[in-house]
């Protein structure tokens, strides 16, 4: 099977397994770690925090953030398509109580005058803005980038209002090895970042959360009332701390495959891809086949490929780690023939 469905597939590497086998561990809850307390110490640096802590999935991380932010009635603001808004359960409700404010996003960004005007005012019918919420790269645009630019006048625009700003940064390192920059052109944008360690990365588990000390104190404590507490948990930070070492440069062999992808898909009469590609995300529209997204995916399945439905119409494609050109190619190939035939 070649799986294009996420980036989140990807098997741990013979080093990940390695570095899982001979981790020197301790009880987390007590701090005593060595190896989660080297990944949050690198992680933390990496992204110009002062302090950072692994969390068990990007999910558990946002909304750590979320709680940690803000409190019941808040409102949060969110681009419209944001993974927060439309594939969390609802769960900033459930947990933290708040309520989302959305934003539709041009390539995922929000336009910051925008984002100004649903600032709320002191007035005793609104519900006070807890948070911002940024995603970058985003996902449902296609894994489009967030400009720095643009994040940087939300920010500043946040910071006039005392509203703390969260990204969601599950693939920020995209962003990050398809522009050529340091974390910190993005990082220095918000108040907190979270980043999956077992998407682009390749680490079998685990993400990062990263703010000041006193955000991550007030998140640790979030993260024990989730359950999310973990003892002897250096045997999974130890893959994700080689991974954040060793993995990031390669992303952009991802990036050329997916837009090989997405070349190879445009060719082929009546298929379009809709996403402009920046990083490891294609989106392809198949309603011109006469099928809809979930028979395309299953005849594709027949074939031996995987990748998601993104809509009645869409089918998303993402590379990884995992995928060879060859299986690009391969790929390009057996869409043509069900297609063309
Ligand atoms: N995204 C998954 C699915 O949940 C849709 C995927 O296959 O893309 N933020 C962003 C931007 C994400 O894309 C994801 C996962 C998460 C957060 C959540 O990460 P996990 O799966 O670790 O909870």
């Amino acid at each position: 099977m070649i799986d294009l469905r996420s980036d989140t597939v990807t098997k741990p590497t013979k080093e990940m397994r390695e570095a899982a086998m001979n981790a020197v561990v301790g009880d987390d809850v007590y701090g005593e770690d060595p190896t989660v307390l080297k990944l949050e110490e690198t992680a933390a640096e990496l992204l110009g925090k002062e302090a950072a802590l692994f969390v068990t999935s990007g999910t558990q991380g946002n909304q750590i953030a979320v709680l940690t932010h803000c409190s019941p009635a808040n409102e949060v603001i969110m681009e419209a398509e944001s993974h927060i808004f439309y594939y969390e359960s609802g769960a900033i409700s459930a947990f933290a109580g708040v309520q989302p404010r959305t934003i539709k996003g041009s390539r995922g960004a929000m336009d910051p005058k925008e984002v100004e005007a649903a600032i709320r005012e002191d007035d005793q019918h609104f519900p006070e803005t807890g948070l911002i919420c940024l995603e970058n790269t985003h996902n449902r645009a296609g894994g489009a980038i967030v400009p720095s630019s643009n994040m940087k006048e939300i920010y500043t625009v946040a910071q006039k209002h005392g509203v703390p700003v969260h990204v969601d940064g599950a693939r920020l390192f995209n962003a990050v090895a398809a522009e050529n920059v340091l974390l910190t052109e993005y990082t220095q944008y918000c108040d907190t970042v979270q980043v999956c360690l077992s998407k682009g990365l390749g680490a079998p588990v685990g993400s990062i959360i990263a703010g000041n000390k006193d955000f991550i104190k007030k998140a640790r404590k979030w993260r024990k009332r989730l359950g999310g507490g973990l003892r002897q948990a250096g045997i999974i930070a130890a893959p994700g701390l080689y991974a954040l070492n060793n993995m990031r440069e390669r992303m952009s062999e991802d990036h050329e495959n997916a837009k090989m992808l997405a070349e190879g898909l445009s060719s082929i009469s009546r298929l379009s891809v809709v996403n402009r590609v920046d990083t490891n995300i294609v989106v392809a529209d198949v309603s011109e086949l006469g099928m809809n997204s979930t028979e395309f995916t299953d005849r594709l399945k027949e074939e031996g490929v995987l990748a998601v439905t993104f809509g009645p119409a869409l089918v998303r494609f993402t590379t990884h780690f995992d995928i060879s050109r060859e299986d690009i190619e391969r790929t390009i190939d057996i869409v043509k023939n069900f297609v063309e035939l």
